[in-house]
């Protein structure tokens, strides 16, 4: 890896100092409840056995295409952050104090599993996505991000491998870490996407840190693509480019914490939070700027524009593909491609940690033509959302008492 410093090491504290002194905490992103006092909640530190909680009712919600049946398949859940359906059936579910469990074919959740390594958990950070890899039945293999500890009280956004066993994780292998570690507690992004191609996608944020969005030699920012060993492919677009970190797939993003790909076009698609107002899609292509914080449909939190903004689009960086101009506080990614309700054929579900609901947008080819809320009546922040084997629709709630739930059209 290209050294970064010293080059970028005085632009970026005093971008960091600019960026304490500025952010104020995202109301579409608010770090959640205050974490237990230790800065790193391994799984050793966890609750030992899961929640027992009663097992609660079917709920009845509704929506354009009628109703819906709502069950609980998990409660009791730490703001749970990513739920993978495994190819067995079971489904792993990450908690973001630093916990990760499984969800039994039998409907019943398992205690923490071993082996996950130290997160930092606090404000934004800890454990966050989970997917297994495209060769899961073969190899056992898992991919998961994570608040990486550093010196001190920096961290940065990882990702490791590991083999999914009946004693927990094994053979943790951190394969991708952000440089330079940072002592912010915020923007983490971070979702992971198999290309199908040998590659994998890490979304990231900028760390609270706006400027380092644009700076190609730090990972902030980025859309970042390499191969699932974690070594840079070749045909990377900033790959031998002076100044340019080889990992990066696109850049000029704020804080990237739903992505998918698109499973009629292969394209990645990738969403993001915007300050106050502006959460936005785009579909990053390689090497392109997407403009954060040059070009934003948002302003910050105290009202004032970003200081670094010139206007919602600007010559050179790309628009994006859709915008909300309230932020919905985006979260979770999922393209419904199953026959199971053919009534939800080519929608993107997307959850919505501020707008408390579960947003259903209707796809034409590419274009966005409408958009639907469910789930709005629970009024929980949805974090994830993933469609599972069998055609229902899965999300977990970014709560102290989070829930895995199953949604499903009724008729
Ligand atoms: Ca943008």
């Amino acid at each position: 890896m290209r050294p970064l410093f010293p080059s970028v090491r005085a632009p970026l504290a005093t971008a960091l100092a600019m960026s304490l002194a500025l952010t104020a905490c995202s109301q579409a992103e608010p770090p959640a409840a205050v974490e237990p006092a230790a800065a790193s909640a391994t799984a050793s530190t966890a609750p030992a056995a899961a929640a027992a909680a009663p097992a609660e009712p079917v709920r009845q919600g509704s929506s354009q295409h009628g109703a819906l049946n709502i069950s609980t398949l998990a409660t009791g859940l730490e703001n749970p952050w990513a739920l993978a359906h495994l190819p067995d059936g079971r489904i792993l579910v990450t908690e973001r104090p630093g916990r990760m469990r499984l969800i039994g074919a039998d409907g019943a959740l398992s205690a923490p599993l071993a082996g996950v390594p130290a997160v930092v958990a606090e404000g934004q950070g800890g454990l966050f996505d989970v997917v297994p890899a495209p060769d899961f039945a073969q190899s056992q293999r898992i991919y998961f991000s994570f608040a990486e500890p550093g010196e001190g009280r920096l961290a940065s956004t990882a990702v490791a491998h590991a083999r999914l066993t009946d004693a927990g994780l094994e053979d943790v292998q951190v394969i991708f870490s952000q440089t330079p570690k940072l002592d912010t507690r915020h923007h983490f992004g971070s979702r992971l996407v198999f290309d199908g191609q040998g590659h994998l996608f890490i979304t990231l944020g900028d760390r609270g840190v706006r400027p380092s969005a644009q700076d190609l030699t730090s990972h902030m920012g980025g859309v970042i693509r390499v191969n699932l060993d974690g070594s840079v492919p070749a045909d990377n677009p900033f790959l031998g480019q002076e100044g340019a970190l080889p990992e990066f797939w696109s850049y000029g993003h704020r804080n990237q914490q739903g992505a998918a790909l698109n499973p009629w076009t292969g394209a990645l698609w990738t969403h993001e939070h915007g300050p106050k107002g502006g959460d936005e899609i785009n579909i990053p292509q390689p090497g392109k700027n997407y403009g954060w914080p040059i070009a934003t449909y948002g302003i910050n939190y105290s009202g004032e524009v970003i200081p670094e903004a010139q206007g919602e689009t600007v010559e050179g960086m790309e628009n994006p593909h859709h915008v909300w101009p309230v932020s919905p506080g985006v979260s979770g990614m999922a393209f419904y491609d199953h026959e199971r309700f053919p009534a939800w054929k080519h929608s993107l579900f997307v959850g919505a940690l501020a707008q408390r609901a579960l947003i259903r947008l209707t796809l034409d080819g590419d274009a966005v033509t409408g958009e639907e809320r469910l789930l709005e009546d629970l009024g929980w922040r949805i974090r994830d959302v993933r469609v599972g084997p069998d055609g229902a629709v899965y999300v977990v709630t970014d709560e102290v008492q989070g829930r895995v739930l199953k949604v499903e059209l009724a008729g």
